[in-house]
């Protein structure tokens, strides 16, 4: 059995909708965050970081049990457990890597530090400001990506589209200035809600 400790975050999103996606089997933990459920002893054996997503595979390689933090590594794993959702053929492979990239290590982390922020005691106005530009910006460059595209990596869906889905659905909760001006994306968003896994990877409710 495969076991995903996760909150409805960004993060969390993106790893359970790849589980729902991969048509995988599991038990989903929700992890109470503002209750500090991932700062106890025994979540900081799972991942000694205090962060959510963390997955356990019972039947990992080899049938031995894997503990993997790391929503991006988490949606490796998942794919290549399945074999799908990342590119072979090296043609679109390589075309992969920059939008997945940039999903993954740009525009994650700028809503991220957007989030922090907003959750300090006393948040800084003008730096929550300039990361929603600069967060607004990176969705104007992936409209221009997704004006040619129908996925984010091309003409079919990997775990790019996982990744960022799960930030674009928070940012269209929490920041939805920054998503002003993109219709590209906000096709594609559509699109991705239409699809009956990618609502069953946001519901954390059971
Ligand atoms: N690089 C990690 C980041 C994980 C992360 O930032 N998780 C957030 C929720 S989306 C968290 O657990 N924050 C709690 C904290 O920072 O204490 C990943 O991609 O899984």
């Amino acid at each position: 059995m495969i076991h995903l400790y996760a909150a409805p975050t960004t993060n969390g999103i993106r790893a359970k909708v790849t589980l729902d996606e991969c048509g995988l089997e599991y038990e989903l933990h929700r992890v109470d965050m503002q209750a500090g459920e991932h700062k106890t002893p025994e979540y900081l054996t799972m991942n000694p970081m205090g962060m959510t997503p963390v997955l356990v595979d019972e039947d990992g390689p080899d049938g031995k049990q894997i503990t993997t933090p790391q929503s991006i590594a988490i949606m490796f794993y998942l794919a290549e457990k399945v074999g799908k959702f990342i590119p072979t053929d090296p043609v679109a492979r390589a075309a992969f890597w920059d939008p997945m990239m940039n999903a993954t290590t740009d525009v994650g982390p700028t809503y991220g530090a957007i989030s922090f922020i907003g959750r300090m005691a006393e948040p800084h106005d003008p730096t929550r400001d300039a990361f929603i530009g600069r967060l607004h910006e990176n969705y104007q460059v992936w409209d221009g990506f997704l004006a040619n595209r129908n996925f984010c990596t091309g003409d079919d869906i990997t775990i790019c589209d996982f990744a960022l889905f799960g930030i674009h659905a928070r940012t269209t909760m929490i920041i939805p200035q920054a998503l002003e001006g993109s219709p590209n994306l906000a096709r594609w968003a559509t699109m991705m809600n239409e699809r009956p896994t990618v609502q069953k990877g946001l519901n954390f409710d059971g």
